[in-house]
Protein backbone atom coordinates (compact mmCIF):
# COMPACT_ATOMS: atom_id res chain seq x y z
CA UNK A 1 0.00 0.00 0.00
CA UNK A 2 1.34 3.03 -0.58
CA UNK A 3 2.54 5.69 2.13
CA UNK A 4 -0.17 8.47 1.65
CA UNK A 5 -2.97 5.79 1.24
CA UNK A 6 -1.29 4.03 4.78
CA UNK A 7 -2.43 7.82 6.23
CA UNK A 8 -5.18 7.99 5.23
CA UNK A 9 -6.03 4.69 6.54
CA UNK A 10 -4.98 5.50 9.99
CA UNK A 11 -6.78 8.96 9.96
CA UNK A 12 -9.98 7.39 8.91
CA UNK A 13 -9.68 5.01 11.85
CA UNK A 14 -8.89 6.98 14.13
CA UNK A 15 -11.35 9.64 13.24
CA UNK A 16 -14.31 6.70 12.94
CA UNK A 17 -12.97 6.45 16.81
CA UNK A 18 -12.69 9.42 17.60
CA UNK A 19 -17.10 9.95 16.44
CA UNK A 20 -17.60 6.85 18.73
CA UNK A 21 -16.28 7.62 21.48
CA UNK A 22 -17.64 11.08 21.50
CA UNK A 23 -21.12 9.89 21.34
CA UNK A 24 -20.28 7.54 24.31
CA UNK A 25 -18.79 10.19 26.32
CA UNK A 26 -21.65 12.37 25.72
CA UNK A 27 -23.94 9.54 26.89
CA UNK A 28 -21.71 8.96 29.95
CA UNK A 29 -21.69 13.02 31.16
CA UNK A 30 -24.97 13.59 30.85
CA UNK A 31 -25.76 10.41 32.88
CA UNK A 32 -23.40 10.98 35.62
CA UNK A 33 -24.21 14.94 35.60
CA UNK A 34 -26.74 15.36 38.87
CA UNK A 35 -28.76 18.03 37.91
CA UNK A 36 -32.40 18.30 39.82
CA UNK A 37 -35.78 18.74 37.74
CA UNK A 38 -35.60 21.58 35.75
CA UNK A 39 -38.60 23.98 37.55
CA UNK A 40 -38.28 26.68 35.74
CA UNK A 41 -38.04 28.68 32.57
CA UNK A 42 -35.05 29.32 32.76
CA UNK A 43 -33.42 25.86 33.68
CA UNK A 44 -34.24 24.23 30.15
CA UNK A 45 -32.22 27.44 28.74
CA UNK A 46 -29.36 27.07 31.06
CA UNK A 47 -29.40 22.70 31.07
CA UNK A 48 -29.34 23.19 26.91
CA UNK A 49 -26.47 25.71 26.94
CA UNK A 50 -24.53 22.82 29.53
CA UNK A 51 -25.95 20.25 27.38
CA UNK A 52 -23.76 21.81 24.73
CA UNK A 53 -21.03 22.34 26.50
CA UNK A 54 -20.78 19.10 27.65
CA UNK A 55 -20.85 17.65 23.79
CA UNK A 56 -17.62 19.80 23.08
CA UNK A 57 -16.36 19.07 26.40
CA UNK A 58 -17.04 14.83 25.42
CA UNK A 59 -15.88 15.60 21.20
CA UNK A 60 -12.57 17.34 22.33
CA UNK A 61 -11.64 14.62 25.04
CA UNK A 62 -12.27 12.04 22.66
CA UNK A 63 -9.97 14.17 19.59
CA UNK A 64 -7.08 14.34 22.59
CA UNK A 65 -7.29 10.75 24.28
CA UNK A 66 -8.28 8.69 21.20
CA UNK A 67 -5.61 10.11 18.43
CA UNK A 68 -3.43 9.64 21.47
CA UNK A 69 -3.72 6.29 22.24
CA UNK A 70 -3.88 4.85 18.86
CA UNK A 71 -0.49 6.18 18.24
CA UNK A 72 0.74 5.21 21.34
CA UNK A 73 -0.38 1.56 20.73
CA UNK A 74 -0.05 1.58 16.71
CA UNK A 75 2.89 3.36 16.26
CA UNK A 76 4.44 1.22 19.06
CA UNK A 77 8.01 0.64 19.15
CA UNK A 78 8.35 -3.31 17.13
CA UNK A 79 11.00 -5.54 18.78
CA UNK A 80 14.19 -5.40 16.74
CA UNK A 81 13.24 -1.51 15.63
CA UNK A 82 15.91 1.02 16.31
CA UNK A 83 15.68 2.99 13.49
CA UNK A 84 14.33 6.97 14.27
CA UNK A 85 11.02 8.67 13.59
CA UNK A 86 10.70 10.33 10.20
CA UNK A 87 11.71 13.91 10.22
CA UNK A 88 9.15 16.54 9.65
CA UNK A 89 8.81 20.46 10.16
CA UNK A 90 5.38 22.05 10.93
CA UNK A 91 2.52 21.66 9.22
CA UNK A 92 1.28 24.89 7.96
CA UNK A 93 -2.33 23.37 7.00
CA UNK A 94 -2.89 21.72 10.07
CA UNK A 95 -2.05 25.01 12.47
CA UNK A 96 -4.43 27.02 10.19
CA UNK A 97 -6.88 24.50 11.02
CA UNK A 98 -6.62 24.32 14.44
CA UNK A 99 -6.56 27.94 15.10
CA UNK A 100 -9.44 28.80 12.76
CA UNK A 101 -12.02 25.86 14.19
CA UNK A 102 -11.34 26.35 17.54
CA UNK A 103 -12.05 30.27 17.19
CA UNK A 104 -14.90 30.04 15.23
CA UNK A 105 -16.04 27.60 18.38
CA UNK A 106 -15.59 30.05 20.70
CA UNK A 107 -17.28 32.60 18.79
CA UNK A 108 -20.19 30.23 18.27
CA UNK A 109 -20.44 29.72 22.08
CA UNK A 110 -19.65 33.41 23.08
CA UNK A 111 -22.76 34.80 21.39
CA UNK A 112 -24.66 31.62 22.41
CA UNK A 113 -23.79 32.50 26.33
CA UNK A 114 -24.90 35.80 25.38
CA UNK A 115 -27.76 35.11 24.11
CA UNK A 116 -29.08 32.77 26.86
CA UNK A 117 -28.03 35.24 29.63
CA UNK A 118 -30.69 37.92 28.08
CA UNK A 119 -33.02 35.41 27.88
CA UNK A 120 -32.63 34.39 31.63
CA UNK A 121 -32.36 37.82 33.01
CA UNK A 122 -35.08 39.39 30.78
CA UNK A 123 -37.36 41.44 32.46
CA UNK A 124 -41.04 41.28 31.77
CA UNK A 125 -44.18 43.16 32.89
CA UNK A 126 -46.02 42.27 35.92
CA UNK A 127 -43.41 40.43 37.37
CA UNK A 128 -44.52 39.43 40.95
CA UNK A 129 -41.61 40.81 43.19
CA UNK A 130 -40.25 39.60 46.44
CA UNK A 131 -37.96 41.27 48.56
CA UNK A 132 -35.37 38.72 49.90
CA UNK A 133 -33.39 39.90 53.06
CA UNK A 134 -30.47 37.48 53.49
CA UNK A 135 -28.22 37.45 56.81
CA UNK A 136 -25.95 35.66 59.13
CA UNK A 137 -27.96 32.52 59.12
CA UNK A 138 -31.08 32.68 57.64
CA UNK A 139 -33.46 34.27 54.88
CA UNK A 140 -36.44 36.69 55.65
CA UNK A 141 -39.10 37.57 52.44
CA UNK A 142 -41.40 40.66 51.87
CA UNK A 143 -44.43 40.63 49.63
CA UNK A 144 -45.37 45.16 49.50
CA UNK A 145 -44.68 45.30 53.77
CA UNK A 146 -46.17 41.81 53.73
CA UNK A 147 -43.50 39.60 55.71
CA UNK A 148 -42.67 35.69 55.74
CA UNK A 149 -40.06 33.32 56.91
CA UNK A 150 -41.22 31.30 53.48
CA UNK A 151 -40.76 31.83 50.15
CA UNK A 152 -44.32 31.61 48.82
CA UNK A 153 -44.71 32.44 44.48
CA UNK A 154 -46.97 31.74 41.67
CA UNK A 155 -46.23 29.31 39.57
CA UNK A 156 -45.90 30.29 35.64
CA UNK A 157 -45.02 33.71 36.45
CA UNK A 158 -41.99 35.61 36.49
CA UNK A 159 -40.77 36.29 39.57
CA UNK A 160 -38.63 39.44 40.27
CA UNK A 161 -36.09 39.57 43.48
CA UNK A 162 -34.71 42.41 44.87
CA UNK A 163 -32.10 41.06 47.14
CA UNK A 164 -30.60 43.12 49.93
CA UNK A 165 -28.30 41.39 52.69
CA UNK A 166 -27.43 43.19 56.46
CA UNK A 167 -23.94 41.48 56.80
CA UNK A 168 -21.81 39.63 54.75
CA UNK A 169 -21.70 38.04 51.24
CA UNK A 170 -24.50 35.38 50.72
CA UNK A 171 -25.88 33.87 47.39
CA UNK A 172 -29.22 32.85 46.54
CA UNK A 173 -29.71 29.53 44.83
CA UNK A 174 -32.41 27.20 44.37
CA UNK A 175 -30.87 24.18 42.41
CA UNK A 176 -33.99 23.15 40.47
CA UNK A 177 -34.43 27.09 39.07
CA UNK A 178 -30.53 26.62 38.38
CA UNK A 179 -30.50 30.40 38.20
CA UNK A 180 -27.68 32.03 40.89
CA UNK A 181 -27.17 35.43 42.60
CA UNK A 182 -25.13 36.91 45.10
CA UNK A 183 -26.48 38.94 47.90
CA UNK A 184 -23.95 42.14 48.18
CA UNK A 185 -24.03 44.38 50.98
CA UNK A 186 -24.59 47.77 49.96
CA UNK A 187 -25.99 46.83 46.82
CA UNK A 188 -29.31 45.46 45.36
CA UNK A 189 -29.35 42.98 43.45
CA UNK A 190 -31.60 41.40 41.28
CA UNK A 191 -32.81 37.95 40.23
CA UNK A 192 -35.44 37.18 37.57
CA UNK A 193 -36.93 33.74 37.14
CA UNK A 194 -40.20 31.81 35.96
CA UNK A 195 -40.92 28.77 37.89
CA UNK A 196 -43.33 26.36 36.28
CA UNK A 197 -43.43 23.25 38.30
CA UNK A 198 -45.44 23.77 41.62
CA UNK A 199 -43.83 22.15 44.71
CA UNK A 200 -41.80 22.48 47.17
CA UNK A 201 -38.30 23.46 47.21
CA UNK A 202 -35.51 24.74 49.51
CA UNK A 203 -33.26 27.83 49.37
CA UNK A 204 -29.87 27.44 50.28
CA UNK A 205 -26.94 30.27 50.82
CA UNK A 206 -24.40 28.87 47.60
CA UNK A 207 -21.72 31.58 49.44
CA UNK A 208 -19.51 30.69 52.43
CA UNK A 209 -20.58 33.12 54.79
CA UNK A 210 -19.68 31.83 58.29
CA UNK A 211 -20.07 29.77 60.82
CA UNK A 212 -23.56 28.28 60.24
CA UNK A 213 -23.36 29.09 56.32
CA UNK A 214 -24.86 24.98 56.09
CA UNK A 215 -27.70 26.16 57.83
CA UNK A 216 -28.62 29.49 56.15
CA UNK A 217 -31.54 27.61 54.47
CA UNK A 218 -35.22 28.94 53.87
CA UNK A 219 -38.63 26.89 52.50
CA UNK A 220 -39.81 27.51 49.12
CA UNK A 221 -43.44 26.99 47.66
CA UNK A 222 -44.52 27.27 43.97
CA UNK A 223 -48.52 27.68 44.38
CA UNK A 224 -51.11 27.92 41.80
CA UNK A 225 -52.09 32.26 41.16
CA UNK A 226 -55.13 31.54 43.06
CA UNK A 227 -53.22 29.90 45.96
CA UNK A 228 -50.93 32.76 45.75
CA UNK A 229 -53.35 35.21 45.96
CA UNK A 230 -55.32 33.48 48.89
CA UNK A 231 -51.84 33.04 51.32
CA UNK A 232 -50.60 36.51 50.64
CA UNK A 233 -54.27 38.09 51.46
CA UNK A 234 -54.23 35.85 54.56
CA UNK A 235 -50.96 36.99 55.89
CA UNK A 236 -51.21 40.10 55.40
CA UNK A 237 -54.85 39.99 57.92
CA UNK A 238 -52.51 38.51 60.05
CA UNK A 239 -49.80 41.21 59.97
CA UNK A 240 -52.19 44.00 60.16
CA UNK A 241 -55.90 43.21 60.83
CA UNK A 242 -56.39 47.44 60.71
CA UNK A 243 -54.95 47.58 57.32
CA UNK A 244 -57.80 44.97 55.75
CA UNK A 245 -60.79 46.80 57.83
CA UNK A 246 -59.69 49.80 56.22
CA UNK A 247 -61.02 48.80 52.58
CA UNK A 248 -60.01 47.20 49.13
CA UNK A 249 -57.18 50.25 48.54
CA UNK A 250 -54.73 48.17 50.66
CA UNK A 251 -54.54 45.52 48.63
CU1 LIG B 1 -24.91 32.91 53.47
Amino acid sequence: MPKSATDKRHFIIAAALVAVTTVLMDILLKAVLPLPIQASLEALTIDALIGWHLSLIAFLFSLIVVFMLYSIVVFRKRPGDNSDGEHFEGNTTLEIIWTVVPLIAVIIFAFYGINTLAEVTRSEPNEVVVKVNGFQWGWSFEYDGVLSPEMVIPVDQRVRLEMNTRDVIHSFWIPEMRVKQDLVPGQETILRFTPIVTGEYTLACAELCGRSHWSMLAPVRVVSASEFDQWLAQRRAEQNPALVQAGPDTE
